[in-house]
């Protein structure tokens, strides 16, 4: 019994292929940097975008064609839909995925019902797994959707609440685990304000990290390895989010003393939403070790919200694959498709001709940025353009052994200081010669 009857495995058919599902660029054996493609790629697909999101928007219902799904909260809907998946994963040849616990399992209005609902659910994950090879990249809990989390989970103003919460992540925890979940990710989905007038910003602070602290214990308790993520975001649902850019996490992390448990996973259209560029983003991560995982996907530069796009852009798969590969890759995470079709491509095929074409153009970014590499000339430019802090006074300056008097005499004898072009149009010449 097949779900998707019109569409084939996908395959490598090469840059020449006309052939809409197949693949012309990522080829997951082809070895770039010493390793396969699928080993630095990694890609995942999203449980919720895929199998619930119905594509429907604040002015307009679902749209989606999902014919396997009978619309109901029932365990057996769920339980077909595992297998819906589960054929997709095959049939695109992602290796990984990722959920919410509410995603694979329904909410049954009574969390002991929800609870054995998401063990029968993982019951059939964990054969589906087995089955296939295919793994968890992370699994998550989905605190931002039910009523009960309109003013947050973590940071809800009700003690019940966050006990609610607590309860969920738990249970998550439980789920992920067993399932062999390489990560288990915390994204602040209602955890801000919309006002600080009735806010008490450090109480709810000091409630999240306490949560996540709890979250530390818990995961040493049952023998959990996976890594856990904080993923930042600005805005959206609430007004303010407190895990806002990669800076406020760590900043977070450092002063609840949590840095050592969690790593970032960062999304392309969060950071557009910060006002940053992936780039920075990933930079922030990566520069205090902190870089675990990837939401791939981004963001439409006229539409001010999160629209979740499939990646497309090769300018920034390139800058993403550079930064990845600049860290030495992925250890737990990877490039989890957290990405939804437009609602105007409602049919079941488009979600493969969306998933193809974020791994092609993944594909192509890690060529692209191996080739960048290779050629050299980029970080050849950066390194010199320091080298005035390898030796001399620079280097005593990097070393701390200077003070503002030696520096001032220094100055005094040296004269007025001569700079050198940053050459940014120059650099953007050379990336257009690799794109
Ligand atoms: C929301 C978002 C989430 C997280 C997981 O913008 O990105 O789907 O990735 O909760
Ligand atoms: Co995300």
């Amino acid at each position: 019994m097949s779900y998707f009857p019109e569409v084939p495995t996908i395959s490598y058919e090469g840059p020449g292929s006309k052939n809409p599902f197949a693949f012309k660029h990522y080829n997951p054996d082809e070895v770039v940097e010493g390793k396969s493609m699928r080993e630095h790629l990694r890609f995942g697909a999203a449980y919720w975008h895929v199998m619930r999101n119905g594509l429907a928007d604040p002015f307009g219902g679902p749209t989606a064609l999902m014919p396997w799904d009978d619309g109901s909260d029932s365990v057996e809907n769920a339980l077909k839909r595992t297998e819906v998946f589960f054929e997709f994963l095959e049939k695109t040849g992602i290796d990984f995925y990722c959920f919410h616990d509410r995603d694979i399992a329904p909410e049954l209005g009574d969390l002991a019902k929800s609870n054995a609902a998401l063990e029968k659910v993982t019951d059939q994950l964990a054969g589906l797994q087995e089955k296939s090879g295919k793994k968890l990249l992370w699994g998550t809990a989905c605190l931002f959707t039910h009523p009960r989390y309109a003013q947050g989970a973590g940071t809800s103003p009700s003690a019940d609440v966050f006990a609610y919460g607590a309860a969920q992540v738990k249970a998550a925890m439980d789920a992920t685990h067993k399932l062999g979940g390489l990560g288990y990710t915390f994204w602040g989905g209602r955890e801000g304000y919309a006002t600080l007038l009735n806010t008490d910003m450090k109480r709810e602070l000091d409630h999240l990290a306490a949560l996540l602290h709890m979250a530390v214990e818990y995961k040493k308790a049952i023998g959990f390895e996976g890594q856990f993520y904080i993923e930042p975001k600005p805005k959206e649902p609430t007004t303010h989010q407190y895990d806002s850019d990669s800076a406020a996490c760590l900043n977070f992390l450092r002063e609840y003393d949590l840095l050592d448990h969690f790593k970032l996973n960062i999304e392309t259209n969060h950071a557009t939403l910060a006002g940053h560029t992936m780039q920075h983003e990933l930079t922030v991560a990566i520069e205090a070790g902190a870089l675990g995982s990837i939401d791939a996907n981004q963001g439409d530069e006229l539409i001010g919200w999160d629209t979740d796009e499939f990646p497309s852009d090769l300018y920034g798969t390139t800058h993403v694959m550079l930064k990845v590969l600049e860290m030495g890759g992925f250890t737990t995470g990877g490039l989890n498709f957290d990405a939804k079709r437009r609602r105007e491509s409602h049919e079941p095929v488009d979600l493969f001709h969306a998933h193809v074409g974020g791994m092609d153009a993944f594909a192509r970014g890690l060529k692209i940025a191996a080739a960048i590499r290779a050629d050299g000339r980029l970080a050849d430019f950066v390194k010199n353009r320091y080298a005035s802090f390898d030796s001399g006074i620079g280097a005593k300056i990097e070393s701390r052994s200077t003070s503002l008097e030696e520096l001032s005499a220094h100055a005094l004898s040296a004269g007025e200081p001569a700079l050198e072009s940053g050459r940014q149009e120059m650099l953007n010449n050379l990336i257009n010669e690799f794109i």
